[in-house]
């Protein structure tokens, strides 16, 4: 199965609220993160979830283990399903966010590798392989991988098994997904929907990508 993820990152309640309607029957998840929730605080997690989706904190936590598992006790209190965190933080730290997500039903990502240019100064060289380890030894729900390098991607697969990979980069970063369908339980698109000028029907064109 491919679902379709909609990064919302908008810098407005209102404006998340009315993307996440029109675009709603076309996708299987909204993921959230610091741009609406600085905007509009934690609440908005409660609004959005009217639209009866799965709704995935993308805070990338990164913090000492005590730490972590505050802010994603925080996370799954406010209703969200599942919580994306740093896997270079180490053991320790992810399986903090990973016991708090199946203490609350959730599920638990983690970033092996990321999608901007950038990423190759630090997560080449192993870093990526080795957090790919640290998510099947803390028994973590999946991993976040790049669309914009789906080799990498599906390199990744091969260390993970049957593990869920999310996958961001598509559209607005440049990767194809034609490319990166095939090999991902998730595409994560974020502008290339809420930055259309008609959000539901750019949804709608994603979602032949969705099996
Ligand atoms: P769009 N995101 C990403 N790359 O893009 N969580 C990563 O490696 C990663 C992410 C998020 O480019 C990014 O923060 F780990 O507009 C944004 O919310 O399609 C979304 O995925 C991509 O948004």
């Amino acid at each position: 199965m491919t679902d379709i993820i909609l990064a919302l990152d908008v810098s407005t309640g209102k404006d998340a609220l009315s993307i996440a309607k029109k675009t709603a029957p076309f996708i299987d998840a909204i993921k959230i993160g610091y741009p609406l929730v600085l905007a509009a605080g934690l609440e908005i997690a409660n609004q959005l979830s009217d639209e009866g989706l799965p709704l995935i904190a993308d805070f990338k936590v990164a913090d000492i283990p005590n730490t972590s598992r505050l802010i994603a006790e925080e996370v799954f209190s406010h209703g969200f399903s599942g919580i994306i965190c740093h896997g270079f933080v180490g053991r320790d730290s992810v399986l903090a966010c990973v016991e708090t997500a199946h203490d609350h039903g959730g599920e638990c990502y983690v970033v092996t590798e990321m999608s901007h240019p950038g990423a190759v100064d630090f997560f080449h060289g192993g870093i990526a392989e080795r957090i790919a380890g640290l998510v099947c030894e803390t028994n973590a729900d999946g991993i976040i991988a790049p669309a914009t390098r789906p080799e990498r991607t599906s390199l990744l697969r091969t260390l993970i098994g049957t593990k869920k990979i999310l996958s961001p980069g598509v559209g607005a970063q440049g990767g194809d997904p034609a490319a990166i369908a095939s090999i991902v339980d998730g595409i994560i698109v974020g502008r290339a929907i809420y930055e259309a000028k008609d959000p539901g029907s750019a949804a709608e064109e994603y979602s032949r990508f969705r099996t």
